[in-house]
């Protein structure tokens, strides 16, 4: 089963959204399979933004991405990877869809309240630098044959 990291930046737990946006993949049937609240720190950070490294952003991306708690999140289901994706919204919430959570409650491309892992290969990457396996649970929800035929 695929399984996506997002994260919940300083901005969205700063602003109450936690409990909003962890809703948001709830409520479409998604399957949480790990959860933490932590402040990363630098050294995680520059792992996770490696891809970045060379960008004129880097710098103030780690500082913004360390500045306060984090909620780190691994979600599994089919097709978990793009369809995150489309529910985050494009990055500049100002130009985002209406409907996505970027689009719904943001303004600025650099207070963009969520992360979502682009493509499988970064997903796996992700997934391995913010969570040990132990930490991550095999469950079967109950909804799951109200959700798939
Ligand atoms: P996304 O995959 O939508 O989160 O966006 P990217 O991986 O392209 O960028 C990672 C983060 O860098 C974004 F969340 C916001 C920040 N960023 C900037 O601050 N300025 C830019 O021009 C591009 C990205």
């Amino acid at each position: 089963m695929e399984r996506t990291f997002l994260a919940i930046k300083p901005d969205g737990v700063q602003r109450g959204l936690v409990g909003e946006i962890i809703s948001r993949f709830e409520t479409k049937g998604f399957t949480l399979v790990g959860l933490k609240f932590l402040k990363a720190s630098r050294e995680l950070a520059e792992q996770h933004y490696a891809v970045h490294k060379e960008r004129p952003f880097f710098g103030s991306l780690v500082d913004f991405i360390t500045s306060g708690p984090v909620v780190a999140m691994v979600w599994e289901g089919d097709g978990v990877i793009a369809s995150a994706r489309k529910l985050i919204g494009a990055t500049n919430p100002l130009t985002a869809e209406p409907g996505t959570i970027r689009g719904d409650l943001g303004i600025n491309i650099g207070r963009n309240i969520i992360h979502g892992s682009d493509a499988p290969e970064t997903a796996q990457y992700e997934i391995g630098l913010w969570f040990r396996e132990e930490e991550l649970v095999n469950w079967q929800p109950h909804l799951t044959p109200w959700l798939h035929e």
